[in-house]
C-alpha cells in the first residue's frame, strides 16, 4: 500500500545547526586550497667532456707544460705530471667541463700551439657514465 502526505514537511522550531566543515579554510585545507603533487625529477646532470692532449714528436715539453697551466689552471708540478703522463701513454685528461667550456678550451689550446708553430692536437671526449 502507498501513502500520501496530506501536509508539508514542518520546518523546525529551533533552527538546524549547520554542519561543521572538517577543515577551516584558514588551514589551508578548506575547500578552496590547492594541492601541489610532487612530481617525479625528469632532470639528467649535463653530459661532461673531457679535454684530452695527444702526444707527438715535435711539440716542447716545456710548451706543453706551459699549456696546461695557463689553460687547465694546473700548478707547475701537475702540469708537468700530465705532460709526461701524455708523453709517455700518447694522451692525457688535462680537466672535465661543459661541452661549450671544453670546446673552447680545445680551440683556445689549439690557436695557442699554431700561433708558435707546434702541431699540438688537442680534442675534447664526451664522458662515459
Ligand atoms: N713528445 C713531446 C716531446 O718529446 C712532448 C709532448 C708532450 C708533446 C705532450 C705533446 O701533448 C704533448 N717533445
Amino acid at each position: 500500500m502507498i501513502f500520501m502526505a496530506t501536509q508539508p514537511p514542518k520546518t523546525p522550531k529551533t533552527p538546524v545547526k549547520p554542519q561543521t566543515p572538517a577543515f577551516k579554510p584558514e588551514d589551508g585545507r578548506g575547500s578552496d586550497s590547492v594541492v601541489l603533487e610532487r612530481l617525479p625529477q625528469k632532470t639528467k646532470p649535463p653530459q661532461m667532456y673531457q679535454v684530452v692532449l695527444l702526444n707527438d714528436d715535435y711539440t716542447p715539453m716545456e710548451f706543453v707544460v706551459v699549456v696546461i697551466q695557463e689553460f687547465f689552471n694546473k700548478d707547475r708540478e701537475t702540469a708537468t705530471g700530465i705532460m709526461l703522463k701524455i708523453h709517455l701513454d700518447g694522451k692525457g685528461v688535462c680537466g672535465v667541463f661543459s661541452k661549450d667550456v671544453a670546446a673552447t678550451k680545445v680551440d683556445q689550446v689549439t690557436e695557442a700551439a699554431r700561433k708558435n708553430g707546434h702541431p699540438l692536437q688537442c680534442v675534447s671526449e664526451p664522458i662515459e657514465l
